[in-house]
């Protein structure tokens, strides 16, 4: 009986080495964001979400994520990279990122359509008040260059593009260690 549940608890713990091994390769195959924003509205706007930033091929690419709550249906938001880390108020975020893009003969270029950098696409709210970010930059870094978006903020902005308004939320962009 004893050496029954001897093999018994071997067994057993085998399954939960293998179901943790199985964990842990699963989570490393998951990316995890080289820097993240967590936004809150101003005032006393219910708006809030989580954004990651994620490094795709080194250097190269910068995927945008994450997830809105708290907008107004069926409404479009302007969604921006200020200059600077800071979201105590609306105006302190700045102006809007814009790294100088060099072409290949090192010459300042435009880097899409005219829009800077930090000027990424709108969103749109669904029915229930969310939205989704989701945009690969192509002139955008989480890293330690002059392109990187650490310690810089991500805006919401009242409006659209164009007429966009004042700042309605503000997420301080930090590196994740
Ligand atoms: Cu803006």
């Amino acid at each position: 009986m004893k050496r029954l549940i001897c093999v018994i608890s071997i067994m057993m713990f085998a399954v939960s080495i293998h179901a943790l091994g199985s964990l842990a390769g699963k989570h490393a195959a998951k990316m995890l964001p080289q820097a993240a924003a967590h936004v809150k509205g101003f005032d006393s706007l219910n708006i809030h979400g989580i954004v990651g930033f994620y490094e795709t091929s080194k250097g190269r690419k910068l995927e945008i994520k994450g997830e809105i709550a708290g907008l107004e249906p069926n409404q479009i938001y302007a969604v921006h990279i200020h200059e600077f880390g800071s979201c105590d108020s609306p105006e302190a975020p700045g102006g809007h990122f814009n790294p100088k893009i060099k072409d290949h003969d090192g010459n300042s270029k435009c880097p899409s359509g005219g829009r800077k950098a930090g000027e990424l696409p709108g969103i749109t709210a669904g029915t229930t008040g969310m939205a989704t970010i989701n945009y690969t930059s192509n002139y955008l870094r989480a890293d330690e260059s002059e392109y990187s978006v650490i310690d810089r903020s991500i805006v919401i902005h009242k409006y659209a593009d164009g007429k966009a308004g004042k700042p309605i939320a503000c997420g301080l962009i930090q590196a994740v260690p």
